[in-house]
């Protein structure tokens, strides 16, 4: 093996590693990245789902629906630090993605809340996932669950919305 090669190999490993398994899914010019939600303690009525939404077309689109088999319902949320207070309010209309843009799902930010769970999420299993799009239309994705502490370190204490 070369000297670049075996480099490059190195990387790899130290990549797959590490966590990043870092998934993709495509409709139309849309490019949805790393579904993923964290594990819920058994009895907790609510899963938390992030990923990114890239936009490689010309016109916007918008998230306008979330639905997964083992919630009863899912909704479209954005939490935000208003006059010092963090808030949490649904997003009726979703969320837009402009064309070039991208829009990232996440902890502390814009964030799928699964409501009323309908089983616990365990960590390490992929599960499913629909989104409907107001004009690309809907995809199944499959959110990989993390850990329960993954990226919540920037979210408040004991403010009741641990996602
Ligand atoms: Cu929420």
């Amino acid at each position: 093996m070369n000297k670049p090669v075996r480099m490059l190999a190195a990387a790899l490993l130290a990549l797959s590693s590490t966590a990043a398994f870092a998934h993709e899914f495509k409709l139309g010019p849309l490019k949805i990245g790393h579904p993923w939600s964290r594990a819920t303690p058994g009895g907790a009525k609510v899963g938390g789902g992030y990923l990114t939404i890239e936009n490689t077309g010309t016109t916007p689109d918008r998230l306008v629906a979330v639905s997964a088999p083992f919630a009863v319902r899912g909704e479209i949320h954005e939490m935000a630090t208003r006059d010092g207070v963090m808030t949490m309010r649904e997003l009726d209309k979703g969320v837009e993605i402009p064309p070039g843009g991208k829009v990232e799902f996440k902890p502390g930010g814009y964030h799928i809340m699964f409501q009323e769970l309908k089983q616990p999420l365990k960590q390490d299993e992929m599960v499913k996932g629909t989104l409907t799009f107001e004009k690309a239309g809907t995809i199944e994705v499959e959110f990989k669950v993390e850990g329960m502490g993954a990226r919540g370190g920037s979210e408040p204490a004991g403010g009741g919305h641990k996602h």
